[in-house]
């Protein structure tokens, strides 16, 4: 936990809700994650698979290129290096692109990080949360139930794509929602990589 304030953010308490078109509806039985690109095999694991892989806890900052940031927030999730058991990666993979639904397209929405510094207990996909004056409970659909991406503290919450659907892994950093609209590669809320 970092506890400090980026350039430009403010803190706030609450725990806003940010995104683009409509929140989807969730069906365990449809519901899926997808890990594909530059892999040996793709693998397709179903809500089943994906709940029962070990669980993380982990207090996160959040800061939103909004400039909110909100401290402290724990998560209960599985770190994104639980999902590389799966896979075989190419050896040139260093990116990797976060995908979820965005208006009627499950990969509609798409957010590119490094691998690398995803390798620890703060890249977590969520699905409970608590903090100083909330106990613990599922995250709300708006927030991204079933499952949402919340990143490392030193890249912008958009990052944190909501009601994911898979991983792409990928050689070189490939733009995603975001970013293809002129938003950070990189995001480092404390470098203030808000545009590219
Ligand atoms: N699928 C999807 N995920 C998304 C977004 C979106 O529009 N669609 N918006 C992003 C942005 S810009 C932010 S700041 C965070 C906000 O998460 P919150 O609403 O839980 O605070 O979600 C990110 N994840
Ligand atoms: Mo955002």
């Amino acid at each position: 936990m970092i506890n400090k304030l980026p350039p430009g953010q403010f803190e706030t308490d609450t725990w806003p809700i940010l995104h683009q078109g409509d929140v989807p509806q969730f069906d365990e039985e449809t519901w899926n994650f997808r890990l594909f690109g530059d892999v040996k095999e793709e693998k397709t694991l179903t809500y089943h698979q994906v709940m029962d892989l070990p669980k993380t806890i982990s207090t996160i900052d959040m800061h939103c290129v909004t400039t909110w940031s909100k401290f402290g927030t724990s998560f209960e999730g599985i770190a994104l290096k639980e999902f590389l058991k799966f896979v075989e990666l190419k050896n040139e993979v260093k990116y990797i692109q976060i995908y979820g639904y965005y208006g009627g397209d499950r990969f509609g929405y798409s957010a590119n990080l490094p691998l690398e510094p995803l390798m620890c207990d703060d890249a977590l996909f969520v699905y409970r949360w608590k903090d100083h004056s909330h106990d613990w409970s599922v995250i709300s659909p708006k927030h991204g139930y079933p499952l949402r991406f919340i990143p490392p503290e030193s890249f912008y919450l958009w990052k944190g794509t909501k009601w994911v659907s898979g991983i792409r892994f990928m050689t070189n950093d490939e733009a995603g929602f975001w970013e293809e609209l002129g938003y950070s590669m990189t995001a480092n809320p404390f470098k203030e990589e808000r545009y590219r």
